[in-house]
């Protein structure tokens, strides 16, 4: 990620950071490691060496390694950017930007830059063809290698000037590349090998992190916006030498709230707010030589927030499953990351995680809960709510298997299993009922259900029966028979049309 593209929007509303981050393209930051699997090394090298080997001879003249200040880290960040560029005009080249880092006190040098590709005279080589055999290049416990003075932010912080600290550093790198030797080692060859890139795109690391911890004004802090249906998020580049971020919100003219979380690379702000809104925040960030800055920006939360989708009704068949363990998947929800369940039934009382809905006291099985859903995902809006009515008790969706009991037919097994018709299905002015001739003698009530779980009708029935639905409207109902001991023995799903 290039800095000027990602602080373009500070930039343009923060009369500071013109000073603060000036007009440089140049990354700085922390870089992947050359020794990650993420990284096709020959692939890279294939990319690269075009470019290197034809800008050896800057690096000479430059005098890049004879300045003894702040320059020859300065140079080098340079120098590397131009090989970031580059990369960036090859199809795929942008996988390896920023360009990786060989941390030379942690890992060994990867096989592939000891190979002959790896070098702009392929002889070149031949040189390190010992360690080679050695396998690999490893300078981990080389004892004349040593990059303690920089090995901790708070290290960093009693370096106060510069140019001492860049000094210090200079010299402990030279070490490096005498070690290494071959045309590693002369000023003039050092760039040909691909090692080199690798191992100064390391040492700009720690300029970085002396950066960071002194809070200078280059300090390419990396902020972004990201603004998607009324969520805003800001991402500062987490950095190790930073000891704090703390976000304000002097946010106008709303008064929605704001999230704050960190993952592995990122702190965020998140900005739960309507839409149409200007909203401004402010991050304090404290480095671990205590120095501090603010960064502020507004922005225009313009976007609309999008209509969650339509959900029809549960899959009541689902419901009847998990009902059985009193949770429901709302897998079938899209983006939801949170659920508040809201019913006028005491019975129920909700919480949730991700795409699971489990109710604590669910003691009856025949109930209605409207489930309001908050999302806070990235592709939702914030604080729209969608409804669902959920129903439990309806065992014409429940399979057979049904844990619970099924229709009372585990309490009664046996109840013939067609013990009432009902048809026809869909109806329109009358319903007619009848009762399995082994059951003519005994008295059933049936009860009617809407849509919405109310109940519409009830009546008794013994043997047959018809039930005038002229006045119902159109839709699905549901008839449920019990029988005198008030247990089910059948129900029914049926459409009116
Ligand atoms: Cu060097």
């Amino acid at each position: 990620m290039k800095t000027k593209r990602t602080l373009a929007w500070v930039c343009a509303i923060t009369t500071f950071c013109l000073t603060f981050f000036s007009t440089s393209n140049v990354y700085a930051g922390r870089r992947p490691s050359v020794t990650s699997i993420n990284i096709d090394l020959e692939e890279l090298i294939s990319m690269m060496m075009p470019y290197v080997c034809d800008h050896i001879e800057e690096h000479m003249t430059s005098g890049a390694h004879a300045t003894g200040t702040e320059f020859f880290l300065s140079w080098h960040r340079d120098y590397i950017a131009g090989l970031e560029d580059y990369l960036l005009t090859i199809p795929g080249g942008d996988k390896y930007v920023p360009f990786p880092a060989w941390d030379v006190t942690k890992d060994c040098l990867p096989m592939a830059l000891l190979a002959p590709e790896a070098f702009c005279d392929p002889e070149d080589a031949d040189f390190y063809s010992d360690f080679s055999v050695q396998n690999p290049l490893c300078l981990t416990d080389n004892s004349q290698i040593d990059f303690d003075d920089f090995d901790t932010c708070e290290k960093l912080c009693t370096l106060t000037n510069v140019d001492v600290f860049s000094n210090l550093l200079e010299g402990q790198h030279n070490a490096v590349h005498t070690t290494i030797g071959g045309v590693m080692g002369p000023m003039a060859t050092s760039p040909m090998a691909a090692m080199f890139w690798f191992y100064h795109a390391w040492i700009d690391e720690i300029y970085y992190d002396y950066q960071v911890a002194h809070m200078r004004d280059e300090l390419p802090l990396e902020i972004e916006d990201e603004t998607s249906c009324g969520e805003l998020r800001l991402k500062v580049l987490k950095s190790e030498c930073l000891s704090s971020i703390s976000w304000s919100t002097p946010m106008q003219p709303s008064d929605d709230g704001i999230i704050t979380s960190e993952d592995n690379d990122y702190y965020y702000a998140t900005i739960i707010g309507s839409s149409d809104q200007m909203v401004t925040v402010a991050a304090t960030i404290t480095s671990v030589c205590n120095k501090t800055k603010t960064l502020s920006g507004t922005f225009n939360l313009d976007c609309t927030v999008p209509e969650i989708p339509s959900v029809p009704p549960l899959d009541l068949q689902y419901i009847c499953l998990d009902a059985f363990e009193n949770c429901f998947d709302f897998a079938n929800v899209p983006c939801v990351n949170g659920y508040e369940v809201t019913s006028s039934s005491s019975k129920i009382i909700g919480s949730s995680d991700g795409s699971t809905l489990c109710l604590s006291t669910l003691t009856t099985r025949k109930f209605v809960a409207t489930v309001k859903v908050t999302p806070l995902s990235e592709y939702c809006g914030s604080g729209a709510t969608q409804t669902w009515t959920v129903y439990v008790n309806y065992p014409d969706y429940c399979p057979t298997d049904d844990p619970w009991g099924g229709l009372g037919l585990a309490e009664n097994p046996s109840l013939p299993e067609a013990a009432v018709s009902i048809f026809p299905n869909p109806f329109n002015n009358k319903l007619e009922l009848n009762v399995n001739n082994g059951l003519m003698d005994q008295m059933f009530q049936v009860s009617v259900f809407n849509a919405l779980g109310e109940k519409v009708e009830t009546t008794l029935l013994q043997g047959a029966s018809a039930l005038d639905t002229s006045h119902y409207s159109g839709g699905i109902y549901f008839v449920v028979v019990t029988n005198a001991a008030g247990q089910t023995i059948h129900s029914e799903k049926l459409m009116k049309y």
